[in-house]
């Protein structure tokens, strides 16, 4: 059986991720390639417990630490029972933010060091690593003005825009680190256009 491919969705507050995942979940199917769509933090059961609980914005304070590790913790879960499994059965996986997220929000957004980041990314991953990542880039106030129309914000949507601007940067840093990896796209163009984008990146992996 033939490993499937893993594709990672990054990027700011309503840059598109949600909108952009479904769409290529369309257009691999229409490839004939089975695949999942899942997302982080999330994705098991207890993955989405501890999800409720990192965006519930009228929790206790929770210290830098905890949100890392419980990032961390509910990853280990849905690697093991739902993304190692998809990608052994040949199944592609397209997820909602992975470990990059916790680089640009952890790392950027929260200032933790990059080292400890790492080490948790190697005890929890071991080698996995997105096949590819495609990070959609916009200024952080069409984002932000996006969610906002959503309605109801969550623990981090409440962020001063300061921390989603290091966030931001944080993103950009692993583009330029992960070249071959992560591929930015301008999301602040219409819809078609993105998509268009995105297609021509997607097309490469069905090589
Ligand atoms: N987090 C973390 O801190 N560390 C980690 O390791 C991980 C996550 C994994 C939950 O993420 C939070 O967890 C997140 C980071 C943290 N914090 N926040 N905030 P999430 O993915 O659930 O939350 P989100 O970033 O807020 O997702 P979102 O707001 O749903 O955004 P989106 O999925 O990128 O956008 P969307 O829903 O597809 O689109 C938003 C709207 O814009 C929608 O009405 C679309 O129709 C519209 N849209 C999309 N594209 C366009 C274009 N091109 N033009 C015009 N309108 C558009």
């Amino acid at each position: 059986m033939i490993r499937g491919k893993f594709i990672t969705l990054e990027g700011g507050e309503g840059v598109g991720k949600t909108t952009n995942l479904l769409f290529i979940k369309d257009y691999l199917e229409q490839h004939h390639i089975p695949v999942i769509v899942t997302r982080e933090p999330g994705g098991t059961r207890l993955a989405e417990k501890i999800r409720a609980l990192l965006l519930d914005k009228d929790s206790e304070a929770i210290s830098e630490h905890a949100e890392l590790l419980l990032m961390f913790a509910a990853r280990a879960q849905h690697i093991k029972h739902v993304i190692e499994p998809a990608l052994t059965r040949g199944s592609w996986v397209l997820c909602d933010r992975f470990t990059d997220a916790t680089y640009a929000y952890q790392g950027g957004g929260r200032n933790m060091k990059i080292s400890t980041i790492e080490c948790l990314e190697n005890l929890v991953q071991g080698n996995l690593r997105p096949d590819l990542t495609l990070l959609l880039d916009a200024p952080v106030e069409i984002g932000m003005e996006r969610a906002r129309e959503r309605g109801m914000l969550d623990r981090f949507e409440l962020e001063k825009i300061s921390f989603f601007e290091q966030v931001r940067r944080a993103y950009l840093l692993q583009a330029e680190l992960h070249p071959e990896r992560v591929k930015l796209i301008k999301a602040n163009q219409p819809l078609s256009d993105v998509q268009r984008a995105i297609v021509d990146v997607i097309r490469v992996l069905l090589r």
